[in-house]
């Protein structure tokens, strides 16, 4: 019997994954890292409040009337500069996912979810995939297909890293386990398909990170709490399998291949 050999993750976490359609990695980043991103993003904050931009979105309900409440930083990879450039192409982050998807390890988008105190707005349930990763036509064939559309021909994933501790106070992700694996619906998710028992919320401490498959249903809650919630995600990807990917919203290096086969 052959046993294969992952380059980060063990087989259990790989398995666990692909069961799961999700994966917490505790202890992801280090300090220094976290100390890093979170004063970029404290520098992007400033200038977002000076200048607009289609990749800034605000949060338009906000109950802080002296300043900006920034929701959403899309292409942080290119709008934040180096530390999120060499964060998208770091050997243990690729490590991972060619241990998930396979090689070639390509780019898919990156962007910063904020959920500021008291103001950081839900995120609806939805999977990944119909929110711009391919067309409507392509998303309307792949629901015809229901279940027989499985996760391993659309591997592409993300992972989200927390820059503070993820609650369910401060609106953390929630997931529903195997999932991935009911094929693709309308978007957002008709709330009606949710079973609160199956729901689990991923609560994370700082430095942790979460991955996550994009027909995984996910959604986060409002931020009720005083604490700051930054979640940075990065997307990934691997060559489909009959479905086309390659009409999609989404520019400043997608298709990059960022590790290739040797
Ligand atoms: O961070 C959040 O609140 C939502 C993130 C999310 O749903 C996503 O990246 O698809």
């Amino acid at each position: 019997m052959t046993t294969h050999t992952f380059k980060h993750l063990t087989t259990e976490q790989v398995d666990a994954f692909w069961l799961n359609g999700y994966l917490v990695l505790e202890n992801f980043l280090d300090s220094t890292d976290v100390t890093t991103l979170r004063a970029s993003i404290d520098v992007l904050t400033d200038w977002i409040n000076t200048t607009e931009h289609p990749s800034f979105q605000v949060e338009p309900e906000s109950k802080n009337c002296e300043n900006t409440v920034i929701r959403k930083i899309s292409s942080i990879h290119t709008h934040g500069g180096a530390p999120w450039d060499q964060l998208m192409r770091r050997d243990d982050v690729l490590n991972v996912m060619e241990d998930l998807v396979g090689l070639p390890v390509q780019f898919h988008h990156s962007k910063v979810m904020m959920k500021a105190p008291y103001d950081g707005s839900k995120k609806e349930w939805h999977q990944d995939l119909p929110q711009g990763f391919v067309t409507q036509t392509e998303a309307d064939r792949l629901r015809q297909l229901g279940s027989d559309l499985t996760p391993e021909q659309v591997p592409v994933l993300a992972i989200q890293y927390y820059l503070d501790d993820a609650t369910l106070g401060n609106g953390c992700l929630q997931l529903v386990p195997g999932s991935h694996r009911h094929g693709l619906f309308r978007d957002p998710l008709d709330e009606s398909l949710i079973d609160a028992r199956q729901v689990v919320p991923a609560e994370i401490s700082t430095g942790g990170a979460l991955l996550f498959h994009c027909l995984t249903w996910h959604h986060s809650a409002p931020n009720t709490s005083p604490l700051l919630r930054r979640g940075p995600v990065f997307e990934y990807m691997a060559p489909a399998h009959g479905v086309d990917l390659t009409q999609n919203n989404f520019d400043d290096g997608w298709g990059q291949i960022l590790r290739n086969g040797v």
